[in-house]
């Protein structure tokens, strides 16, 4: 065997149109890379083919026999995703998009005042990481502001008996203000890929700033007239933090459509569903209509949350009409 013939693989750690940027992680040596004609992938049609976080093999081109940091290298393939977080890229496409491969952790980044939470969004990141194998933690960043107000806090609370109390989601509270939580976010972090996701304006890119000062990452003022998140960040992008570990920022999406998720599973992605759906006099049970189904029962109760029980019935109808939701 020669030489020649060795795998070479890297992982994606920025993508921009049809330009990637590698690096041999762990090391950090970003390095250009291109593909050139069509890359045969089996799987869902998406808008992008490779995505951060994908693990690829490539070549030098011909005459360059090694990473010279300028000369792109040849991406040749696509190792099997452990997994992933794929969204529909618009309303009523059939065209998916992949926010990120093979991630340790994703972290869903929320604010409870500002900006406001908006639920269905909430809902359809967290039943895609569990539909697509992603562990997830919830992070209330911005909690300075929570405490700082009774009618926030009130509602925090609100927020934490449905998602930790009935849902069972790990949720950290941050502060890039008084450094609520960053130790904890630190040690989550460690040794990790992790995707930082959520609304624009949360405070993602504050966090891996204080995370890695050194990257300083340019962030928002959203104090502009309708409190809209400006939309910083217009890629993907992974950043290595300094001890170890890699954060994946992501531009604020602005709204998510779940993908091909079946019909009799998608309750199973509700934790606090899946609990009592074998108290449903009917097997299966789509918990809308059927005589004695435990879930509505539970919601009656307010067991179950009628937001999150909202949500559910929203993504049922999306996910046969093939819509994105805001
Ligand atoms: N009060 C407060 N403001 C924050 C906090 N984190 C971020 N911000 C502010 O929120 C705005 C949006 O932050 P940015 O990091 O750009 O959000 P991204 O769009 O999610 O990346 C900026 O003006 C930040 O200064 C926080 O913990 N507390
Ligand atoms: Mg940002
Ligand atoms: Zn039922």
């Amino acid at each position: 065997m020669s030489t020649e013939s060795a795998n070479l693989t890297a992982t994606v750690i920025r993508h921009t149109g049809s330009n990637y940027l590698l690096s041999s992680l762990p090391e950090w040596n970003p390095f250009p890379a291109v593909i050139r004609g069509k890359l045969r992938l089996k799987g869902v049609k998406t808008t992008n083919p490779i995505a951060v976080g994908d693990i690829v093999e490539y070549r030098y081109e011909s005459g360059i026999e090694q990473v010279d940091g300028n000369t792109p290298v040849v991406i040749t393939s696509v190792a099997p995703r452990r997994n992933y977080i794929i969204r529909r890229a618009a309303n009523l496409s059939r065209q998916y998009h992949i926010i990120a491969a093979n991630v340790d952790l994703a972290l869903l980044v929320v604010t409870i005042d500002f900006p406001e939470v908006k639920w269905p969004f909430i809902d359809r990141f967290l039943v895609t990481c569990a539909a697509y194998g992603v562990p997830v933690k919830i992070v209330v960043n911005k909690y300075d502001t929570v405490i700082a107000n009774e009618q926030v806090k009130e509602r925090y609370e609100l927020f934490r008996i449905i998602y930790k109390g009935q849902a069972g989601y790990d949720i950290l509270r941050t502060s890039v203000v008084d450094g609520t939580g960053i130790d904890s976010l630190r040690e989550l972090c460690r040794g990790k890929k992790v995707l930082l996701s959520g609304q624009s304006g949360v405070g993602k890119s504050s966090l891996i700033n204080i995370l890695n000062p050194e990257l300083d990452l340019k962030t928002a003022d959203i104090s502009d007239a309708n409190n809209q998140g400006k939309h910083t960040t217009t890629f993907y992008q992974m950043h290595p933090l300094p001890e170890s570990g890699w954060v994946i920022d992501t531009p604020g999406i602005r709204g998510f459509g779940i993908v091909d998720l079946r019909e009799d599973e998608l309750s199973t992605y509700f934790p606090e569903m899946l609990r009592v759906s074998g108290d449903c006099r009917f097997t299966p049970c789509s918990h809308t209509h059927e005589p004695g189904c435990a879930v509505v029962k539970c919601v009656e109760e307010g067991i179950i949350s009628e937001e999150r029980y909202n949500s559910y019935l929203g993504m049922l109808e999306d996910n046969s009409e093939g819509k994105y939701r805001k």
